[in-house]
């Protein structure tokens, strides 16, 4: 890719969009379009369309969407499902008529059937019903799969939907009840830390077993596979191991130095039993994630040291908070 191709990160405000757009400009691309107060609200066609009029996009990666996790799909399957429905249809549309010549769009191991053979391949795609938990998210992005599939069928358009392992780091949604395991763990030990309190809740048994990929790797892996990558198949993106719910537990009150006890609280779900990626396509490419978990652990919760110490947080956080972009 050209240091000085026009390149539009939708959803630059994600936790995928914020570690590309830093790779990005750390990597050299001078021409990032959107990347900021004037990227358009993807669900908004008429925005969308303005948008790509300007500043005719060549290469795009497609991050917006929002999301969450487990507790969100419960409570707001509605909001989740719309929303990416409107994002990935919009964006494709432009992308499609605006003759973008490539685009890398992120879809979500949630897509994959609860049940499938582990480590999850892209074969068993579409081969048995999903977790019910996130259900109608994950509908969304195998649809916005799909359709990439059918611009590329009908229109011959150079759209690649990639899946990634569960995602965290820094710019995530650290809200208690909304986010993601490793983020609402890092808020909620925070706040237990700060209080002096004895025990930590941890949703579910802590036996669900999860692979995670730090976002800046994540971010190395969608940049190498928008240089390297031609094929028809959707891609994995992960490459990491999978680590149980309650050692991740364990790791996060090491890194913020809580001494308390977990308490595993089984009222809770414990959504798929596992989620690992084959990410051997990627592999044999030469791409390798590069920090180990831990360490990213650290970095994500230097970043909320930084940025969210004022706040102590209980409530549930509706659409203005959602985070966008798993
Ligand atoms: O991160 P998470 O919501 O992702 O949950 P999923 C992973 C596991 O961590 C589940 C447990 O077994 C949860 O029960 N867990 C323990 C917690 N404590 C917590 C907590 O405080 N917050 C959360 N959220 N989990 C999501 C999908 O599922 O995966 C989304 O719902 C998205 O649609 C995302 O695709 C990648 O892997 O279970």
């Amino acid at each position: 890719m050209n240091r000085d191709a026009r390149i539009f990160v939708a959803g630059s405000d994600t936790l995928y969009g914020h570690a590309l757009v830093d790779l990005l400009r750390a990597e050299g691309f001078t021409n990032l379009v959107g990347a900021g107060a004037d990227e358009p609200n993807p669900t908004r066609p008429a925005a969308v369309e303005s948008f790509f009029a300007a500043t005719k996009p060549e290469v795009v990666f497609l991050c917006a969407g929002k999301s969450g996790g487990i507790g969100l799909n419960r409570s707001r399957p509605v909001e989740l499902m719309r929303d990416n429905l409107l994002t990935t249809t919009t964006v494709l549309d432009a992308a499609h008529r605006y003759g973008v010549t490539k685009l890398l769009y992120l879809a979500s191991s949630c897509a994959y059937p609860k049940h499938a053979p582990q480590p999850l391949a892209v074969e068993s795609l579409g081969t048995g019903p999903m977790e019910p938990t996130s259900e109608a998210y994950s509908t969304a992005k195998f649809a916005g799969w799909k359709l990439c599939e059918a611009y590329r069928r009908e229109y011959g358009c150079r759209f690649i939907t990639g899946f990634p392992a569960n995602a965290f780091g820094p710019n995530d949604d650290f809200s208690a009840d909304g986010g993601h395991v490793i983020p609402a763990l890092i808020r909620r030990a925070h706040d237990a830390k700060k209080q002096n309190a004895p025990e930590l809740v941890v949703w579910g048994s802590g036996t669900p077993r999860r692979e995670f990929v730090y976002s800046r790797d994540l971010a190395r892996a969608c940049l190498f596979v928008a240089e390297h990558y031609e094929g028809q198949e959707p891609i994995n993106l992960g490459g990491g191991t999978d680590v149980s719910i309650a050692d991740v537990a364990r790791a996060v009150t090491d890194v913020v130095g809580f001494r308390g006890q977990l308490r595993f609280d089984a009222t809770q779900p414990d959504g798929a039993p596992l989620k690992a990626l084959n990410s051997t396509p990627l592999l044999e490419m030469g791409w390798r994630p590069e920090t180990e978990f831990r360490a990213a652990l650290a970095e994500t919760y230097a970043w909320f040291l930084r940025h969210h110490t004022t706040e102590i947080s209980s409530k549930f956080h509706v659409s203005s908070s959602v985070s966008r972009g798993r």
